[in-house]
């Protein structure tokens, strides 16, 4: 069995801090570092005890109080996985992902699938209520938050709001913002898919896992459509808030 990098070197008794604390420290260590990944397995007690020659009892020790802080989840029967971060969005503020990750202090950037300008499909055309002559920029591109990523996301723009593609580096909102244009309104349509191969190497799940897509039109203040989006979201990374008001009578 090939051990993770957190355990292939013994742990030396040197007085304090306790074994079971520095073995924590290593574990939280590889989870901050990416070495284990949301939902991976940790090799077993017996394997772990081995490698860093300490006893189970001490393994035993340090995995429940990651599992108590949170890092670390037991699921019965089947071992120790490291615990799925998922990150809360609300369903109500109009904001873009950039924002959304930022507002948690965590940086994203894009892995670049497509960026053309290009005549819209008979649905996009709809949509976003051009007529056949205009043209739109369709950007595709995978959404990373740090290292993880997190969605796919296909994202349909009139060229007339959008007339230089590649002054969208990290931010499509923020482009839009230099050229003075936001949406205020958006409809979204929510549907539960599961992934294709292509897209599951992509997002580095499994293929056929859960996914979350988001179909979005966003408006401007005119009610001109200025947006289509479709984003594939990982299931196990993301959880929507939505806040809900009684209607003033
Ligand atoms: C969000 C929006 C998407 C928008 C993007 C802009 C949802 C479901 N979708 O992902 O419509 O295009 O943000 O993000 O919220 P950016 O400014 O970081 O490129």
């Amino acid at each position: 069995m090939i051990l993770a990098a957190f355990v292939s070197e013994p742990l030396v008794e040197r007085g304090p801090p306790p074994l079971y604390l520095r073995l924590q420290e290593r574990i939280r260590r590889a989870i901050e570092r990416g070495e284990l990944k949301p939902s991976e397995a940790l090799p077993g007690e017996r394997d772990i005890a081995q490698a860093v020659q300490v006893s189970r009892v001490t393994v035993r020790k340090a995995l429940s109080g990651l599992v108590d802080a949170g890092l670390l989840e037991a699921r019965q029967g089947s071992g120790t996985f490291v615990a799925r971060r998922s990150i809360e969005l609300p369903l109500s503020r109009l904001t873009s992902f950039t924002e959304d990750m930022c507002l948690r202090g965590v940086s994203t950037t894009s892995r670049w699938l497509l960026r053309e300008v290009t005549f819209p499909s008979p649905r996009e055309t709809m949509y976003l209520a051009l007529s056949l002559r205009d043209k739109v920029v369709r950007l595709r591109r995978v959404r990373l938050a740090g290292e993880m990523p997190m969605a796919i996301e296909l994202a349909v723009v009139p060229h007339c709001h959008l007339p230089a593609p590649d002054r969208v580096t990290t931010s499509l909102y923020a482009a839009l913002d230099e050229y003075g244009i936001r949406p205020v309104k958006a409809l979204q349509l929510l549907s539960a898919a599961k992934i294709g191969k292509a897209d599951a190497a992509l997002l580095e799940v499994e293929p056929g896992a859960a996914m979350l897509t988001i179909e979005r039109i966003s408006y401007l203040a005119s009610g001109r459509p200025m947006e289509f989006t479709r984003s594939f979201y990982r299931g196990d990374t993301y959880d929507f808030v939505a806040e809900l008001n009684l209607e003033p009578t």
